[in-house]
This record gives C-alpha cells, sequence and structure tokens, in this order.
C-alpha cells in the first residue's frame, strides 16, 4: 500500500516536472466556448497547447461556474475565447473584466465570427478594432481556396512578429476586421489581398464598406503591462477541418495548408513563450572604476552597461539589435546615444554598452534604456543620480590666461603697502613749521 502511495507520488512528481510549460506568465488556460461540442473541433490545436505543457480548462460562455478573476486575482494565465456567438456571458463576464483580466498580466486570444455577439464586439471595441456587419465575410476572387471565394488562401504576413514566412497559405473563413488605425499599440498580422472585400450571400450592389488592405484578418495588440492580445474574425481557422485541408490555389496546390504552423507560431507569441526581452542588469560608473557612484560632477566620463536577454522557446538568448539607445534626461534629454553591442561571452545574454561624458550641467538626471519594438516586449531601465557641479577645490589654479588679472591683483596689493608705509612714515614739513612758529614766538617773548 505505502509503496503504491510512494509510486504514485512520485509519478505525480514526473508529471508535474514534464508539465513545464515554456510560457513565463504560466500554465493556467481557460478556453471558452459557445458550445461543449465545439471542443471537438479543435482538437489538433488543443492537443498541440497540451503537448507544450499548457493546462486546459474548458467552459461555456453560458456555465453558471464561468469565473476569470476571484478576490482580484485572476485565476487563469492565459484566455483562449472561442464563444463570439455568446451575446450574454454568465456571472455578467463582460468586456471590463476582460480588460481587468489583460491588466493583471493576463493574455488572450480570441476568435469573432460572422455572427459575432456583442461581448466580443464590446471587447473588440477596446482594442480599436471591430466586426464587420452580421453575416458578411470576407471574399476574394483572386487568392482563395478552390472554388470557394470565401476561403482566402493568404501567403503573405503583413508584419513579422513571431514567424518570418509562411510556408503554406493560411485558409480563413470569416468575418473582416476594421482597425481604426488609433491603437498605436496594435498592428495587422494577416490582411486581405488587394481584390478582397466583405460581403453577404447577395448580389453586391453597391460598395462594400471595408476592402482590399484595410480587411484585417488576424490582428495583434501588445499592451503598455507587456500583455498580448490576438484578435482574428475566424474560429474556423483553428479546426481541425482547416489545418488538415488541402490548399489549391491558382493551379497551385499544397498538401496541408499552413494554417497549424500559423497558429502555433501566433499562440506562442500570444500566450509569452516567444520574444520576451528581459533585462538582465544594468550598471553605470566613472571610467577605470566598478562601483556606482554616489553623484557624478559635470564632464566626468562615465561607462554604462546593460545586460539583455530574449527568451525563445525555452531559451533565453542572446539579444541582438543595433538600435538600443540610452538616454541622460532632466526634463528633457541632454544626451541620446546608440548602445553598442559587445562581443557575446554569455550564451543567454547579450551585453551593450557606451562611453561618454556626462553633460555639463548639474541636476538631477534620469539614465534611461526604454526599448520599444513591436512584436518584442518592452523593457525599461532606469536609474536617478545627481550631477554636481565642480567642488571648489577642483578648479586649476594659477591659469596662464589669469596672468594679467593676478598682476592687476598683486599690483594692487603692492600699491597699497606702499601707500601705506609712505602714509606712516612720511614727514610733514608742516609740524616743522610749526616747530618753527613756536621756537620765533618764544624768541619774541624773550
Ligand atoms: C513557425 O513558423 C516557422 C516559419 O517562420 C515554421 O518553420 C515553423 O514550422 C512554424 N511552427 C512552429 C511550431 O514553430
Ligand atoms: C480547399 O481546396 C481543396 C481542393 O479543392 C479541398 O479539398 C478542400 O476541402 C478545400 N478546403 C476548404 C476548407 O474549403
Ligand atoms: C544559461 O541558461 C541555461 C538554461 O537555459 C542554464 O542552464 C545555464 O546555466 C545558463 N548559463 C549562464 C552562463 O547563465
Ligand atoms: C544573437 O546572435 C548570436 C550570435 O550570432 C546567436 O547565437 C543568438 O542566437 C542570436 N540571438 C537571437 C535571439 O537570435
Ligand atoms: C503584470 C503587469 O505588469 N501588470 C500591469 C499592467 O498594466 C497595469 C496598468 O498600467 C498595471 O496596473 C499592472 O500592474
Amino acid at each position: 500500500m505505502k509503496t503504491l502511495f510512494l509510486f504514485t507520488l512520485i509519478l505525480q512528481l514526473a508529471c508535474f516536472i514534464f508539465a513545464k510549460t515554456n510560457s513565463l506568465s504560466g500554465n493556467r488556460v481557460l478556453v471558452i466556448l459557445d458550445k461543449e461540442e465545439d471542443k471537438k473541433e479543435y482538437s489538433i490545436f488543443f492537443k498541440s497547447l497540451k503537448e507544450r505543457g499548457f493546462d486546459l480548462s474548458y467552459t461555456t460562455a453560458s456555465n453558471e461556474k464561468l469565473e476569470i478573476i476571484k478576490y482580484e486575482e485572476s485565476l487563469y494565465d492565459h484566455l483562449i475565447l472561442f464563444a463570439p456567438e455568446t451575446d450574454y456571458y454568465e456571472n455578467d463576464i463582460n468586456a471590463k473584466q476582460f480588460i481587468e483580466f489583460i491588466d493583471k498580466g493576463g493574455n488572450i486570444l480570441l476568435a469573432a465570427n460572422e455572427n459575432t455577439g456583442t461581448i466580443i464586439q464590446d471587447l473588440l471595441y477596446e482594442f480599436g478594432a471591430k466586426v464587420d456587419e452580421p453575416k458578411f465575410t470576407v471574399f476574394d476572387n483572386f487568392v482563395h481556396n478552390s472554388t470557394t471565394p470565401n476561403v482566402l488562401a493568404i501567403e503573405e504576413l503583413e508584419n513579422k512578429i513571431s514567424l518570418d514566412k509562411l510556408e503554406a497559405p493560411v485558409l480563413y473563413y470569416g468575418t473582416a476586421i476594421k482597425s481604426s488605425n488609433k491603437n498605436p499599440y496594435a498592428k495587422p498580422l494577416l490582411v486581405g489581398g488587394p481584390a478582397a472585400y466583405s460581403w453577404d450571400d447577395t448580389v453586391v450592389n453597391k460598395a462594400p464598406l471595408v476592402t482590399g488592405n484595410n480587411i484585417v484578418l488576424v490582428h495583434t495588440l501588445q499592451a503598455i503591462n507587456n500583455s498580448r492580445i490576438v484578435m482574428t474574425g475566424s474560429t474556423k481557422m483553428f479546426t481541425d477541418k482547416y489545418i488538415n485541408s488541402p490548399v489549391k490555389i491558382n493551379d497551385k496546390t499544397y498538401k496541408k495548408s499552413g494554417n497549424l504552423d500559423f497558429i502555433t507560431n501566433i499562440s506562442k507569441w500570444t500566450f509569452q513563450e516567444k520574444k520576451v526581452l528581459k533585462v538582465v542588469s544594468s550598471k553605470h560608473h566613472k571610467v577605470g572604476e566598478t562601483e556606482r557612484p554616489e553623484y557624478y560632477t559635470i564632464k566626468n566620463n562615465m561607462h554604462y552597461e546593460i545586460e539583455i536577454a530574449e527568451y525563445n522557446d525555452g531559451v533565453w538568448q542572446p539579444f541582438n539589435a543595433t538600435d538600443i539607445q540610452l538616454e541622460l534626461i532632466m526634463l528633457d534629454p541632454y544626451i541620446r546615444v546608440t548602445l553598442k553591442q559587445q562581443p557575446i561571452t554569455n550564451p543567454n545574454s547579450s551585453t551593450y554598452a557606451i562611453d561618454l561624458m556626462v553633460p555639463d550641467h548639474c541636476g538631477v538626471f534620469t539614465f534611461k534604456v526604454d526599448y520599444r519594438r513591436y512584436g518584442l516586449s518592452w523593457i525599461k531601465e532606469s536609474d536617478v543620480i545627481a550631477i554636481h557641479p565642480l567642488h571648489y577645490n577642483e578648479f586649476p589654479r594659477y591659469l596662464i590666461q589669469g596672468l594679467p588679472y593676478y598682476f592687476g591683483a598683486f599690483s594692487m596689493l603692492v600699491g597699497f603697502i606702499i601707500i601705506s608705509i609712505l602714509a606712516l612714515y612720511h614727514e610733514d614739513d608742516s609740524s616743522n613749521n610749526k616747530v618753527n612758529k613756536e621756537a620765533s614766538t618764544k624768541k619774541k617773548t624773550n
């Protein structure tokens, strides 16, 4: 009995160790579906997530036990929202709660479709995006699969985020996302081709509201706290049918669509398994020293160094870039310089450094590295330190340029002494006169 217990304990421990995910923000995923049965349609995608170590919980939007935040704590690290059609989520869960979930550092993978309900519409609206009219789907008479013009076969990425190019076309059936383009934190990942338009199954009798490249198929957003959100207008994209479907586009055929590769890569990005940056360390000191000083003096030569690592699929790698800048700020940046990457010595990170002269201006300065590039998580490192003016004993003395002044000062001094001596020891004639006068009066009285 005891051995059995021990055995199960070891087994559990082993499961626990092997179930470790590569995600930096945790492995608890909640999948919200419209209907319980939908789960079967996405079996390949969900299986791939489980293999990556995620702990998936499934629920439906109309489940009474639906909860994402309890006592101010997120119950999950990531959400998969595959329930666009439900108009009312149980327990009053709405866009506000999803935003709160994001504020707490959660990531969301969201799929809408041609029957998107108000909850998901509201949520998209928060991200500066909205879906087209109900029943409208995206058509493209040039780049589509075999003879169905509303099953698009997309071959090109609009922005690279975690994948460089698509090996096979991605099949897409669903609604168009319209982006207001006002949210600087959002960028489209897949867009419609030049001939794409959004319409329902009636005859097109006026200009469609959204066409061509303005049709966003997959949209991404990275919030200021590095939470990541991916939105798409197609739930079908994630289904087994689309993943396994052959693709036939303009006489070219592919045995399998690129959907699995694509959704694997974007879900890795969403769930913080890729392109995550962190500052390992940063330091600054005077040239020739190693300790951070209490303050700098104007025009000191200083050395700044920052170590940055990039996380991809479970390993921290050296981060490579040529555009990381350091700013010395007092209200405005006084100095902004590009840091140079040093030869890589550590397998897990890379170092960027620069030597520079602190500004000829005293005050309290912030030394800041604020690096924001789309697709990578944002890093911000800052340190506040004072820059002092020169101390009275730090000025050089007796400059050649000062000679006329020294001459002036010393000639004054010498002149003063001479005049004082003259004034003190000068014998005045008038006193002689007085004596003479006294003598003469004496003579008179005699
Ligand atoms: C991700 O995309 C790359 C192409 O950029 C592809 O080679 C790879 O197979 C994709 N899938 C995964 C799981 O990385
Ligand atoms: C794409 O076209 C192929 C070849 O005609 C077909 O077998 C497949 O079912 C189509 N896929 C979809 C999702 O329509
Ligand atoms: C680099 O990271 C690996 C694990 O990813 C770790 O085993 C190794 O000790 C690290 N190396 C250094 C020099 O930090
Ligand atoms: C940065 O470059 C080094 C050396 O070329 C390489 O080993 C490392 O994998 C690169 N880092 C990333 C994140 O690609
Ligand atoms: C995890 C994390 O960094 N959360 C932050 C996300 O952004 C909000 C608002 O800016 C902060 O309050 C959270 O702490």
